[in-house]
């Protein structure tokens, strides 16, 4: 731990954080977990439900994803947009179930006015009124659309930078770094909290990684939640055949995740079904707070939901475990 762990800044270095990532993984995961009880419950893990609102066919060719309509190979059910009261029934279910957070995502390259996105604020205003947390993520947005979501008492908006602004334009070539900035923006102004992430295991370098991480660490507020994605490698991608990232690189970047964002919500996100339970448990001790929580993420498998049950209790704490066993 130094003097300024832990401090919120805004004026990180590439070579800052990219020296941070790569220190020996001890010392990294320990600075991270310092700064983590610093800022946190270091026993709270905030469980998402994720749900996809409306299903492929989506005009943007991002590289990774199994619902563009650019990648014709990949095995996937369309589907149009949901109805709003069966969403929100899903919603009440994932709370039953433990959620705090709903997210809601849509194959959209933008929103558009219309039947489409009334719906889609119906849904949040429904999610809401569960007493749940809603997100939605709907690809870009207008900022009068922004604050129609607001409105709606959206509590956070999903938008991706996926990766660094020098590697963006190999993996998405219908849109700019900049569209999605923009996107930022308009979100931020209608004071709506910020979900912003991205994915490793894509081909990037380690100073790529850390190049996102400055450009989320410049925004001012931090976004509020960063989710870290692992590739899912879906067959008739174009990524389809990237090899599967070691945890440990995972730990790395949630551990300099934590170290540059101290205050936001970490959520380790896609990805996750391929660690098993200790990989995960070092995830958390270097510093995420959240997991997506369902059988599914938007169209591949998550961890299951009875896995995570027991990842829960291997983490509780002994007293309560205790207590549980006595209740049985
Ligand atoms: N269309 C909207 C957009 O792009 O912002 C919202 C939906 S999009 C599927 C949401 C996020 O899911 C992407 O930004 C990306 O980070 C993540 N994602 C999609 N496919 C993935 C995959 N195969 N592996 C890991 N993350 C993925
Ligand atoms: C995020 O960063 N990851 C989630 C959520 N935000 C919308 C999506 C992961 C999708 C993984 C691939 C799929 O299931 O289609
Ligand atoms: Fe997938 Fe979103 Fe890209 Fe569309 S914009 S291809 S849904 S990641």
């Amino acid at each position: 731990m130094t003097a300024r762990d832990g401090v919120i800044r805004h004026d990180w270095t590439v070579e800052e954080i990219a020296d941070l990532h790569e220190l020996p993984l001890l010392e990294l995961v320990g600075r991270a977990n310092a700064v983590h009880r610093r800022h946190h419950d270091p026993n709270a893990v905030q469980k998402a439900s994720l749900l996809s609102i409306k299903t492929g066919g989506c005009p943007e060719d991002c590289a990774y994803c199994p619902q563009s309509a650019h990648h014709r190979e990949v095995d996937l059910d369309r589907a149009k947009l949901m109805d709003p009261d069966g969403v929100v029934a899903l919603a009440a279910r994932a709370k039953a179930a433990g959620a705090e957070r709903f997210c809601m995502g849509a194959a959209w390259r933008e929103v558009r006015d219309g039947a489409e996105f009334d719906a889609v604020l119906e849904m949040v205003r429904g999610v809401r009124g569960l007493g749940m947390e809603a997100c939605v993520t709907l690809g870009m947005l207008q900022p009068h659309q922004a604050q129609r979501l607001a409105e709606a008492g959206l509590t956070a908006y999903n938008h991706n930078l996926d990766s660094s602004p020098e590697y963006y334009g190999r993996i998405t070539t219908t849109r700019t770094y900049e569209d999605r900035l923009r996107t930022l923006a308009a979100v931020r102004a209608c004071g709506i909290e910020l979900c912003c992430g991205g994915i490793i295991g894509m081909g990037e370098t380690v100073r790529d990684r850390a190049s996102m991480l400055q450009v989320l660490a410049g925004f001012e507020p931090h976004p509020e939640s960063v989710p870290i994605n692992a590739l899912v490698p879906v067959a008739g991608t174009p990524l389809a055949g990237s090899r599967r990232i070691d945890p440990l690189e995972l730990v790395r970047m949630v551990a300099a995740a934590r170290l540059v964002l101290p205050a936001s919500t970490v959520r380790l996100s896609a990805g996750r079904s391929a660690l098993n339970r200790e990989a995960q448990i070092l995830c958390l001790l270097a510093g995420a707070n959240s997991i997506f929580y369902g059988d599914t993420l938007l169209t591949t498998p998550n961890a299951g939901i009875g896995e995570d049950a027991e990842l829960m209790a291997a983490i509780g704490s002994p007293a309560r475990r205790h207590e549980e066993e006595r209740a049985l």
